[in-house]
Order: C-alpha cells, then structure tokens, then sequence
C-alpha cells in the first residue's frame, strides 16, 4: 500500500526530501505540497506531479494526505506537528521540533491525547551506518561503562545570517541528540567556550566553540563546533569506555596513490554525508507507517533536545555551567 505524503516547505531540505520519497523509497508518493514561496511550490509540484496547496494547513486538511513532512523553518514547526497530530495523522519533522520547549511540551501533550504515536524528528544520524555500528559496540557490553566522549562538528563555511547562538541550535543538535541515543540516558548540564576566533568568520560570529555535556551518569562529552574550518564537513565521534574505545569511521572513499603522495577525497556537505543516513530514515518512516507507527526519533527527544539547547544557549551567553532540567518523562515515551 502507497502512503500519501504531503510536504510543508520545499526548500532546500524539503526539495532532497520530496526527491528521496518519489525516487529512492518505495511505498511512498508525494500528492501535495506547500510553500509560502508559492511559484517555488509550484515548480515542485510540477515536477513530481503533486498539487501545490496555498497553505500548510491545507496540506495537512487534504483527505488525499495520510501523513506530513515538515521541512518549512523551524519557528514554524509547531504549528504543523500540532495540527497534523490533532487531525490524526503521522508527521515527520525535520529537527527543531519546535523553538521553544513550552511548544514541544503542548506536542507532547498533543500526542499523548491522541492516544498513539505520531510524531518522528529528524535526528538521522540515528540511520548512519557508522553510528549504528557504534550503537551496537556500546550495547554490546564488551567496552565496559562509557566514561568520556570527544566529537566534533566541522562544516566548511556557513553563510553570514549564522549566529553564534546557532552552533548550539542548529548544529551541535545533532550531537546532543546522537550521545543521549549512544548513552541512552540524559544529558543533565552543559558548558560553552569560546577560544581564540578563527580569521574566516563574520565579525559577530563566535567560531569555533567548545562545548561541555555531563550525563547523568557522570560521563563527560565534549564537542568543537567549527562552522569556517574551511576544508570540507567533518564529523567526529568517539567514546572512552572503561575497557576500550569506539570512533566513528569516516565514510568510505577511495585511496589514491600517485608518485606526489596519497589522498583520500574529503566531503564538502551534510548532504552527501549522511545521504544514506536520510535515504534509511524515510524507509523505515514509511515501513513505521504500515506497522503501528514511527519508531525513530520521539517527540520526547525533540523536547528533550530543545530544553539541552536551552541550557548551551545560556551557558554560551553567560560562562557558566548551566543544569538542564527536564520534566519526568511519561510513560508514554518509554519503549
Ligand atoms: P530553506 O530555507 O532552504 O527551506 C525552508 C522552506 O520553508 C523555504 O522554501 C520557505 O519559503 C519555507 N517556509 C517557511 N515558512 C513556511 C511556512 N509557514 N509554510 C510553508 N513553507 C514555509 O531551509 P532548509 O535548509 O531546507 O531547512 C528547513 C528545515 O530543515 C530547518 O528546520 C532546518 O533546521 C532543517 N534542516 C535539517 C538538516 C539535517 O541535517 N537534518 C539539514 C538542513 C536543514
Ligand atoms: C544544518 O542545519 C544541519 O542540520 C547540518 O547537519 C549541520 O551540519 C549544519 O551545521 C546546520 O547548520
């Protein structure tokens, strides 16, 4: 059975999205779309023979729609996820949730009223392979207890509307996500540091940052956010446990070999490298969708990033180490 997918925001994510569901996953068709760049949703649709609809709301209020991606800017996330989840209907939204976490905390209730599972957020680094693979050697016992983590988050340049308020936001979401879900408990304080700034930024940007997690069990994650290293995207991963270590592994390339030497390409993108990652993400979505809903990403852990996002914004602002203070989580989103 075809699910009817309608799309919110056909950006640049939503575009790859749009293209991802009609072109690499089965079982999915996109029927309707919708951007406040109305000739941008037009040429889309077009393109992949959907209806462009004026509004979100009219996307979501389609009986022709049985589920929602949402890829419009993230103060408008809420919204959407809010209304898909009051008409009944599953609604995958690319990460934030939503900006704020009093608006996560009405998703949540939201979706706990109706009474299942609707909502999926977008933290596919949970699909990479090599995340995974790390996963699978945390849980597999042999390592002992996870003590310390080191990641990275390198992107070659970002445009100048990037604050410095965004490393946290918009980058550094990824990890805070990705050690919550390796550790599989939560993060419980966070720390900002803003060394020496590299020459290639804007002037009112704080580039790169150091950031401070501590666990609940004590263990310690810290994470450079270096969004002008000028060479390419490169994400790092590695966790320091008890009996041994585990890193992520660079994606494959080729090894070229020639008489000046020996090079390896680097990624220039988050697109490339984690393409697979968003290919799997929408499988399993839509597998989820035939089989009692999503499985990925809650509602509970966009909550929960966004209150951690909220601390490392104000340990940022102020130096100092700020708690995050979650409220309990409901059994509801306990697996
Ligand atoms: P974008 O600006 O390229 O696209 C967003 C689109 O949403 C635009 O076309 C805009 O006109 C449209 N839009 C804005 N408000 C709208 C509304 N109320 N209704 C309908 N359309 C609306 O941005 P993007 O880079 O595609 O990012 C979109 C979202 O995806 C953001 O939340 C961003 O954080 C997220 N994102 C996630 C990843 C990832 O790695 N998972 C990467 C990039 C972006
Ligand atoms: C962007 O929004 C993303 O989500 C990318 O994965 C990240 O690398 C980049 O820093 C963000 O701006």
């Amino acid at each position: 059975m075809t699910v009817h997918i309608g799309v919110i925001g056909t950006g640049m994510i939503g575009q790859d999205h749009i293209r991802r569901l009609t072109d690499v996953v089965t079982g999915a068709d996109v029927v309707a779309v919708t951007d406040v760049d109305a000739a941008r949703a037009a040429e889309v649709a077009a393109r992949v023979g959907a209806r462009a609809l004026p509004t979100g709301q009219d996307v979501i209020a389609d009986p022709a729609v049985d589920a929602v991606v949402v890829t419009s800017w993230g103060p408008t996330h809420a919204e959407y996820v809010l209304a898909a989840t009051a008409a009944g209907k599953p609604v995958f939204c690319e990460k934030p949730l939503a900006t704020t976490a009093e608006d996560c905390l009405r998703i949540l209730e939201a979706e706990q009223a109706a009474g299942r599972g609707l909502v999926q957020v977008g933290f596919m680094r949970r699909y990479d392979p090599g995340y995974r693979a790390v996963k699978r050697a945390l849980d597999g016992g042999q390592l002992g207890h996870p003590l310390l983590m080191h990641c990275a988050h390198r992107n070659a340049s970002v445009p100048e509307s990037y604050r410095s308020e965004m490393a946290v936001q918009d980058t550094a979401v990824h990890e805070i996500d990705a050690i919550r879900w390796l550790l599989g408990e939560e993060i419980v304080s966070a720390q900002v540091l803003t060394p020496r700034r590299t020459r290639h930024r804007f002037a009112h940007l704080a580039d790169p940052q150091f950031m401070l997690f501590e666990t609940e069990s004590g263990v310690r994650a810290d994470l450079e956010v270096f969004v002008n290293c000028q060479y390419g995207y490169d994400i790092q991963c590695e966790t320091v446990c008890e009996s041994g270590t585990v890193r992520l592994p660079d994606p494959a390339d080729a090894i070229v070999k020639t008489a000046t030497g020996q090079r390896t390409g680097v990624l220039q993108d988050w697109k490339q490298r984690f393409g697979a990652a968003f290919d799997l993400e929408f499988a399993e979505w839509i597998a989820s969708l035939h089989d009692g809903g999503p499985t990925g990403p809650s509602a509970w852990d966009g909550y929960a990033a966004a209150v951690i996002t909220d601390a490392a914004t104000e340990a940022l602002h102020t130096g100092r180490v700020v708690s995050v203070r979650l409220k309990d989580r409901p059994d509801f989103y306990r697996s």
